[in-house]
C-alpha cells in the first residue's frame, strides 16, 4: 500500500471514493484525512492482531496502564513517521495535488487530559509500543476533553471541546467486549456453609462499552491497544424513569473533569473513577480467564499500573472478585492483589491527595466500601501489632478516618510498589509526606524519573533539527535516545552551529506567524523567545515572570540608558474554570501585554503574548521556537515537570528553580547550561514548618518590589484599578505563601545573566546544543525500561 509514491497515490484515490462516495475533485480536506486514516488502520491491521495474539497466548506477562487521563493530541503524522511511510505518503499525495500538512491540520487533537500527568500517559504509550513491551493503557472515552479556552477582553472563557463530531478514524468499537458496572443499592450477606457470601443487589448497572485504539510502535511489527470505555444504558435496564436514567448514564463519560483540587467531592467524579476501575479490571480478568482456568496466578502475568490515586479503586476491585467470584480466602485475595497493583504518585501537594466523604462514597459503591474497611481494619491491626499503643501512628496512616477515605493510603497499602516522579520528589514523598509509610514498608518506595518521547517531541515536531542531527550522529538516536550525546562534539563545530542557528531561526519565524496570525502581535524573530507554557497555578508562579516582565517595563520607561536585548515573553495556559486566583493571572497578562506592547518609549524592546488554547498541537510549534525555558514552580512544589525536557530536547536553556527534574538537568548539563536561582527545596520546608517569611520586608526593602506590587492596584492599569486586588493580597496580606517575593531579587538576576549571555550567539548555541545532547536521559524509553524491569516485570515481545 505504501510501496511507492504511484502505489500509493492510486489506492488513495481509490479509497476515497470508496469511504466517503465522492470523486477526488469533490472531497474535502476532511474527507481526505479520513481515507489517509482508513488506509493506515488496514495496513496495520495484521500486526494489531498479531499483537493482541501475542499477548493472548500465555507467555509473558501484560502491563495494564489505568489513567483517567490520556493527552494523546494528533495521531496521524506520528503514525506515518511510526509506521516509516511518511515521505512515500508526502510525496504520493503531492503528485495528486495535495498537501500533506494541510490534511494532517484537519486531524482534532485528542485532548483527554488536563496536563502533565495525562500527557506522560500518551508518552508512556509511545514509549512501550516502541520498545515491543506488552503494555496498554485503559482510561474513559469523555465525549468533550479539557475544555476549550478562548479569549475575551482578556478574560478566559470556557467552551465545551467536540473532538468526536467528525467521527474518530482511530477507534474500534468493541461491543462484544462490552461489561456491566454496579453503583448504589445494597449488599446482601448471607452465610453459606460456613462463608459469608456477599451480594450486590438492587444495583442500578452502566454498560461499559470499549473502543480499542491501536497504539504504534516506531519501527517494530508492535501494535498496542488503548482501550477507552464509554458509559451506556444497560439493555436490560427496567426502571420507570427511563429518559433520566439515560441522561444520568451517559454523563458518567461525557466530560473529563478540570484538574480542581479545589473544587472537591463531586459525586460524578467519583463515578467515573469507579467506572473505568470496574470495567478495565474486569476486562483484564475476563482475557486472563480465557487461557487460565484460575486467578491464582495472576499477579505472574499481570501487572495493573495505577496513575495517580484516581484508579485506586482497583484494589477494592480485584479484592472483590477474587474473594466474592472466585472465592478465595482473604489472605489468598490479599496476597494476589498486593503483588498485582502498582502506584506512582505525582504530587505532594497536601490540597491534591484525594480524599473522598463516607457519605457520598459508601451509599454509591457499597461493596466497594465494605472491603476498604476490611482492608483498614487488617491493616490498623498490623501496625498495631507493630507499634502497640502507638495510636497516632495508627490515626496518621489509616485508610479510612475522620469521615473520608483516604485514595493515597489505600494505594500504598495495596500496593507492591509506590513511585513518585523526579529524585527530589521521591525523597520528599520517603522523609515527609508519606515519612510513615515509608517506615512500614521502606521497600515499595522507589524513583522513576519522568520522560517524554523524543519521537513527539524531537523527531515528530522538529523534522529539520532531527534530520540535521541524523546526518551529524547517524539515526541510532530515534531508537536509542541516549545516542544523542553523540552531539557534544558537534556543540563546538562551527558549520553544526550555523546550521543550528538557522533553524531555530526558521522555526521562531514561523511561531511569529503563528502569533500573528492568532493575536494581531508582531514580534521580532530576532528577539529572545522567553517561554512559559504548562497550567497555571499559583505554584507554577507565572506571577514571577509577570512581575519580572513590569520591573523591566520600569526601567525601560524610567532609566533611558537602559537597554536590553529585544526579549518576548510568551505564555500558554488553561486556568481551572473554578480557579478563580488563576484566572486573574490569566488577565493580569493580558493587562501587562496591553501596556507593553504598544508603548512606543519600549521601542519594541519587550513584547509579551499570551497563545490562547494551549495543548499538545500547539506545544508542537512552541518548543521548537524557544530560546528560554521557564520552569519556575517555588521549590518542593513541582514534581518533575515534562515541559522543561521536551524544551530541553529542542535546544532551549532553562531558566528554572532546584525542582522536579530540573535539579537532574542540572545535574546533566552542568551549571553553565542552565539558569538556576531561588530558594532551595529544604528552605522552603522548613519556612514552612518554622515560619520566619515575611514578605512585606522584602516589599518594603526593595524598590523594585514595592513598585511592581503598588502598581497591581494603584491605578497603573487603567480603568482596571480593582482588577487585581486579590493577587495583591495574596503577595502582601497573605504573605506570599509561593515566596514570590523572597525569589524576586534572584530571579532578576537569573534574567540578566540570560541577557548577557545571550549577546554571544555562538556560545548561547553552544549551551543550546549540549542542552540536546544531555537530553537522551529524558526520553520516556528510558523512564519505561525502568518501570518493565524494576516494577512490573514484563519483557519485550519476540
Ligand atoms: C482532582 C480532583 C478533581 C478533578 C481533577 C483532579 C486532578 C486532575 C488532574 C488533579 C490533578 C491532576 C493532574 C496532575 C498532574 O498533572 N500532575 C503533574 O504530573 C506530571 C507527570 O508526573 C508532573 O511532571 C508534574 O510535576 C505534576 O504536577
Amino acid at each position: 500500500m505504501f510501496s511507492s509514491k504511484e502505489r500509493f497515490a492510486a489506492l488513495f484515490l481509490q479509497r476515497l471514493e470508496m469511504t466517503c462516495g465522492k470523486s477526488f475533485k469533490d472531497s474535502t480536506k476532511l474527507d481526505q484525512y479520513k481515507t489517509l486514516g482508513i488506509m493506515v488502520r488496514e495496513y496495520i491491521s495484521s500486526n494489531w492482531i498479531q499483537t493482541n495474539e501475542k499477548s493472548r497466548s500465555n507467555s509473558g506477562k501484560q502491563t495494564y496502564y489505568l489513567s483517567i487521563e490520556f493527552l494523546l493530541g494528533q495521531l496521524l503524522d506520528q503514525n506515518l513517521i511510526n509506521l516509516g511511510v511518511r515521505d512515500v505518503t508526502e510525496a504520493g499525495l503531492k503528485e495528486i495535488g495535495i498537501s500533506l500538512q494541510e490534511v494532517l491540520d484537519i486531524e482534532t487533537d485528542a485532548g483527554l487530559g488536563n496536563g502533565g500527568l495525562g500527557r506522560l500517559a500518551a508518552c508512556f504509550l509511545d514509549s512501550l509500543a516502541s520498545l515491543n513491551l506488552p503494555g496498554h493503557g485503559m482510561g474513559i472515552r469523555y465525549k468533550h476533553g479539557l475544555f476549550e479556552q478562548k479569549i475575551v477582553d482578556g478574560h478566559q472563557v470556557e467552551l465545551p471541546e467536540q473532538w468526536l463530531k467528525n467521527g474518530n478514524v482511530w477507534e474500534v468499537r468493541n461491543a462484544d467486549q462490552s461489561v456491566d458496572v454496579p453503583f448504589w443499592g445494597h449488599v446482601n450477606v448471607s452465610d453459606q456453609n460456613g462463608r459469608l457470601t456477599f451480594r450486590h443487589e438492587h444495583a442500578t448497572l452502566i454498560t461499559a462499552v470499549p473502543y480499542d485504539i491501536p497504539v504504534i510502535g516506531y519501527d517494530t511489527g508492535t501494535v498496542n491497544t488503548l482501550r477507552l470505555w464509554n458509559a451506556e444504558p444497560y439493555i436490560h435496564h427496567h426502571e420507570t424513569d427511563i429518559l433520566s436514567y439515560k441522561r444520568e448514564t451517559e454523563a458518567v463519560s461525557e466530560f473529563l473533569y478540570p484538574d480542581d483540587t479545589h473544587d472537591e467531592g463531586k459525586i460524578l467524579r467519583l463515578k467515573q473513577q469507579y467506572f473505568l476501575v470496574c470495567a478495565s479490571v474486569k476486562s483484564i480478568v475476563n482475557s486472563y480467564r480465557k487461557t487460565h482456568k484460575s486467578l491464582y496466578g495472576l499477579h505472574k502475568k499481570v501487572s495493573i499500573h495505577i496513575n495517580d490515586t484516581h484508579p485506586a479503586l482497583a484494589v477494592p476491585e480485584l479484592m472483590r472478585i477474587l474473594l466474592d467470584e472466585e472465592k478465595m480466602s482473604w489472605e489468598e485475595a490479599w496476597h494476589i492483589t498486593v503483588h498485582t497493583i502498582s502506584y506512582t504518585n505525582h504530587t505532594t501537594l497536601s490540597e491534591a491527595l484525594e480524599k473522598w466523604p463516607i457519605h457520598l462514597f459508601k451509599p454509591l459503591l457499597p461493596r466497594m466500601y465494605m472491603i476498604i474497611e476490611e482492608i483498614n481494619e487488617r491493616f490498623c491491626r498490623s501496625v498495631w501489632e507493630q507499634y502497640p499503643g502507638d495510636w497516632k501512628r495508627i490515626e496518621n496512616a489509616a485508610i479510612t478516618a475522620h469521615g473520608v477515605v483516604k485514595m493515597a493510603h489505600l494505594a500504598i497499602v495495596g500496593s507492591y510498589s509506590v513511585n513518585g516522579v523526579a529524585k527530589i520528589h521521591s525523597d520528599i514523598l520517603k522523609e515527609r509526606e508519606m515519612k510513615g509509610f515509608h517506615i512500614l514498608f521502606p521497600k515499595k518506595f522507589n524513583n522513576k524519573t519522568n520522560g517524554i518521547t523524543h519521537r513527539r517531541w524531537l523527531l515528530k515536531a522538529n523534522p529539520d533539527l532531527s534530520a540535521m542531527i541524523s546526518e551529524s550522529i547517524g539515526e541510532r538516536w530515534i531508537k536509542q535516545p541516549e545516542a544523542l550525546i553523540d552531539l557534544k562534539s558537534f556543540a563546538y563545530d562551527a558549520a553544526f552551529i550555523e546550521q543550528f542557528q538557522l533553524i531555530k531561526e526558521k522555526k521562531k519565524q514561523e511561531l511569529a506567524d503563528i502569533i500573528f496570525c492568532t493575536s494581531g502581535v508582531v514580534v521580532n524573530p530576532e528577539s529572545i523567545f522567553d517561554v512559559q507554557v504548562k497550567r497555571l497555578h499559583a505554584y507554577k508562579r507565572q506571577l514571577l515572570n509577570v512581575l519580572h516582565i513590569m520591573y523591566l517595563y520600569n526601567r525601560l520607561k524610567e532609566d533611558t540608558g537602559f537597554s536590553i536585548h529585544p526579549q518576548t515573553f510568551i505564555f500558554g495556559a488553561k486556568a481551572s474554570p473554578s480557579y478563580y486566583y488563576a484566572k486573574k493571572i490569566i488577565k493580569l497578562i493580558h493587562s501587562v501585554a496591553d501596556k507593553v506592547n504598544y508603548d512606543p518609549a519600549i521601542r519594541g524592546l519587550i513584547k509579551v503574548v499570551f497563545l490562547e488554547n494551549y495543548r499538545v498541537s500547539l506545544a508542537e510549534r512552541i518548543f521548537p521556537a524557544s530560546d528560554v525555558s521557564e520552569q519556575i514552580s517555588t521549590a518542593s512544589k513541582e514534581a518533575s515537570g515534562t515541559g522543561n525536557m521536551k524544551f530541553m530536547m529542542n535546544g532551549a536553556l532553562t531558566i528554572g528553580t532546584h525542582d522536579g527534574a530540573n535539579i537532574e538537568i542540572l545535574e546533566r548539563v552542568g551549571p553553565d547550561c542552565i539558569y538556576t536561582f531561588g530558594l532551595k527545596a529544604e528552605e522552603v520546608l522548613s519556612y514552612y514548618e518554622n515560619g520566619g517569611y515575611r514578605s512585606r520586608e522584602y516589599y518594603q526593602h526593595d524598590r523594585r518590589i514595592r513598585q511592581v506590587a503598588d502598581q497591581l492596584i494603584n491605578g497603573f492599569f487603567e480603568g482596571e484599578a480593582d482588577e487585581f486586588e486579590s493577587i495583591y493580597d495574596s503577595l502582601l496580606p497573605h504573605n506570599d505563601e509561593y515566596f514570590v517575593l523572597k525569589d524576586f531579587s534572584s530571579y532578576l538576576d537569573a534574567q540578566e545573566r540570560i541577557q548577557s549571555d545571550y549577546r554571544d550567539r555562538r556560545k548561547w548555541s553552544e549551551r543550546s546544543i549540549e542542552n540536546i545532547a544531555h537530553s537522551g536521559y529524558f526520553s520516556s524509553d528510558r523512564t519505561i525500561r525502568e518501570y518493565a524491569e524494576d516494577i512490573w516485570g514484563i519483557k519485550p515481545m519476540e
